[in-house]
């Protein structure tokens, strides 16, 4: 066990503002920890702040026709307040903009380049004549050629998740003007990732405990070969490079964002009036660094932060990096663009914090992608926080009131089943700190949880209502046993409930620094008078969650507009181009999913003439089995692409709604017949 932990969590673009799948990829795991090893008297500090940097920046600059700065300096306020709202408990939240950011990223950057070890390269990139300036990848859209989405990015196609490069679109467009882009030489520094590509295999190969996902996504990376990387970008918004031939260029936000925790922590360190204390959190080897992020930032966390750490040498590197998967919300991809997401500040205008962080908490993507339902937050609360802790916390409360005068009562002659159910205080605490020590937040709330259920279970069972006439001593014993459970359950649900814990603190006299470790069966003396308090938690109506899920649907389909559901048509071609296509009608045989995939399933074609795999990004829209049987249109001539190992023979035509949903395109003809 290390002396101290320094926990980051991901830096969200300042670019609007957060929902429900931020918090359940990074920030609520990141905070539930830090709260727990706090209680446990770690010393324990938890950084974050805006990722004020980079293209998502100007882009949303862009679309409202305002300067970036305003955009930053409106989400970073708004976010740092709605995270302050939802109990994320941050030590220090900083914006990449800082002075002491600029410096340290620039340091760090000179630092590797007088080590040598950028080369500088002339590169071809994509520019547009008309805005007059180099086009960073996002700022270029086309055709996906793995799935044929008609939006994709030159970095990613947000459809079918492949990272790709601009010069792999298909007819490729400026996202500013929509002109086509020329191909124009520029000049860049690279960090030659392939030199890591031995130490990185080793060093992620000896962590330990690392989730199965984060190690899968590593391991793909290292299986297809790390090359080189470009470290800065033509772009006038960010850390100018800080060299005489860098004029006009910036670091890449993802060489300069994950400095900002180092550069945060330098200012928190300021602010404590111990300037240096950063270094031991960044420096000293007794201090375990830990990631919480979501599964996109998985390689710029595990291979591209450690391999510049190491290159510089001075700073420690991550012992975990428990990345989660996706939150969808209501059985559907989450996506700002088209409305179909739950923010923060919204739910916070309804809603207390502490039903959405138990709510939340419990269906954390922590090893696959989850789902959010507003049906499910109303269960949540009303059968688990309402029925099963509020409940026995007030039964317990209201008989000590009613019949001991508010005063937790002795503790003699315990029958077995007392001794018992006190003990369960520690067997639960036990199993509630493994889950927490092994990132598995869900099960550390069930487990706690449970204690309320064997609370519960305990008071119907000695029924205090009978025994407060027949046998006083008995029940005078069951109260006490509840009351203690209530106390311990005030401290190890606070890391989940900070607010009502605080108020359940309040009402038994627990003091509010009482440590985890000294969670007993004991903690309140015979004697000491508790309050009555109020109910913890109501109900939600059913009237509540439709009016949400309402909105939700509302605003969706307000986003909606037809005219941009239609991509424009792309450039006219000549026959010859139409008919070096070969579209071949076939039928699928069979059909898997790719393990480790989100999206991709593994096919087979009957083609007629031969069976053919190809691997097609459609397992969010069909089950595998559902598909064997279906006819479908191929694009049989494409040259062979491999995918997670596997080589696909040819494309599978889509048609794609103004949903995003996909749709077979079908053909009666036999297999292998012609398409044209
Ligand atoms: N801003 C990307 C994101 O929000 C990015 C994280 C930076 S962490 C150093 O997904
Ligand atoms: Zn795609």
């Amino acid at each position: 066990m290390s002396k101290r932990i320094l926990v980051t969590s991901a830096l969200p673009y300042a670019n609007g503002p957060i929902h429900l799948g931020h918090l359940a990829g990074a920030y609520l795991p990141a905070d539930l920890y830090t709260r727990y090893q706090r209680l446990r008297g770690k010393d324990i500090i938890h950084i974050c702040g805006s990722d004020e940097n980079g293209v998502p920046i100007t882009i949303a600059a862009e679309k409202e026709g305002v300067e970036p700065q305003e955009i930053v300096d409106r989400y970073h306020t708004m976010n740092k307040d709605v995270f302050r709202k939802f109990g994320i408990d941050f030590d220090y939240y900083g914006r990449t903009s800082s002075e002491t950011h600029k410096k340290t990223s620039q340091d760090i950057f000179l630092n590797l380049y007088e080590q040598g070890i950028f080369s500088k390269r002339k590169q071809e990139q994509f520019y547009d004549e008309e805005a007059d300036m180099f086009l960073p990848d996002r700022y270029v859209k086309g055709t996906c050629p793995n799935c044929g989405h008609g939006e994709a990015y030159g970095d990613q196609c947000e459809n079918c998740g492949t990272s790709l490069s601009p010069t792999d679109l298909i007819d490729p467009v400026s996202a500013i003007t929509g002109n086509k882009p020329i191909v124009k030489e520029t000049e860049h520094w690279f960090l030659p990732l392939g030199d890591f590509q031995e130490w990185l295999e080793e060093w992620i190969g000896s962590r330990k405990n690392w989730k199965p996902n984060v190690l899968g996504q590593c391991k793909s990376w290292l299986d297809t070969g790390l090359g080189d990387r470009a470290v800065t970008r033509d772009l006038s918004w960010g850390v100018p490079v800080p060299l005489p031939d860098g004029e006009g260029k910036v670091l890449y936000v993802w060489f300069d964002a994950p400095i900002g925790y180092i550069s945060a922590t330098k200012e928190w360190a300021e602010i404590k009036g111990d300037p240096d204390l950063w270094k031991t959190y960044w420096q000293d080897e007794d201090t375990s660094l830990i990631h919480f992020i979501g599964k996109d930032n998985i390689v710029f966390h595990c291979i591209m932060f450690p391999a510049t750490l190491k290159q510089h040498g001075d700073y420690i590197l991550p012992e975990n990096v428990p990345a989660n998967e996706f939150l969808n919300l209501e059985g559907k991809k989450l996506s700002t663009s088209k409305g179909w997401a739950v923010w923060l500040h919204e739910y916070l205008e309804d809603f207390e914090a502490d039903l959405l962080r138990y709510a939340l908490g419990t269906t954390l993507p922590e090893t696959k992608d989850s789902d959010f339902s507003w049906k499910d937050f109303q269960n949540r609360v009303n059968s688990e926080l309402a029925d099963i802790l509020g409940n026995f916390v007030f039964r317990t409360h209201s008989f000590t009131h009613r019949f001991f005068d508010g005063a937790v009562p002795d503790l003699s002659n315990p029958s077995e089943l007392d001794i018992k159910t006190l003990k369960e205080i520690s067997n639960q605490k036990k199993k509630i700190e493994k889950s927490y020590e092994s990132f598995r937040f869900r099960e550390a709330i069930y487990e706690t949880m449970e204690l309320a259920r064997i609370g519960n279970r305990y008071f119907t069972e000695t029924e205090p209502w009978k025994t407060r006439k027949e046998n006083p001593e008995a029940c005078g014993n069951t109260l006490y046993v509840c009351l203690q459970l209530t106390a311990a359950l005030s401290v190890l649900f606070e890391p989940i409930l900070p607010n009502k814990m605080h108020l359940l603190k309040e009402q038994l006299g627990v003091p509010e620094t009482i440590e985890w470790d000294l969670v007993d069966d004991h903690i309140l003396p015979a004697g000491q008078l508790i309050e009555e308090g109020d109910i913890l938690f109501e109900k939600i109506e059913d009237e509540e969650v439709e009016a949400q899920i309402n909105k939700l649907k509302e605003r969706a389909s307000k986003n909606e507009e037809p005219e941009k559901d239609f991509p424009p048509l792309k450039d006219e071609i000549d026959f010859g181009n139409f008919a070096s296509l070969d579209l071949r009608a076939g039928k699928i045989i069979a059909a898997k999913k790719v393990e480790k995939s989100n999206k991709l399933i593994r096919i087979t074609v009957d083609m007629g003439f031969e069976e053919r795999t190809i691997l097609s990004g459609i397992a969010e829209f069909f089950e595998a089995d559902d598909i064997v049987g279906q006819s479908v249109c191929v694009v049989a001539n494409l040259a062979p692409k491999k995918m997670m190992g596997i080589e696909s023979n040819g494309m599978i035509l889509m048609g794609e709604d103004s949903k995003g949903t996909l749709h077979f395109v079908e053909t009666d003809a036999e297999p292998g017949s012609p398409v044209t």
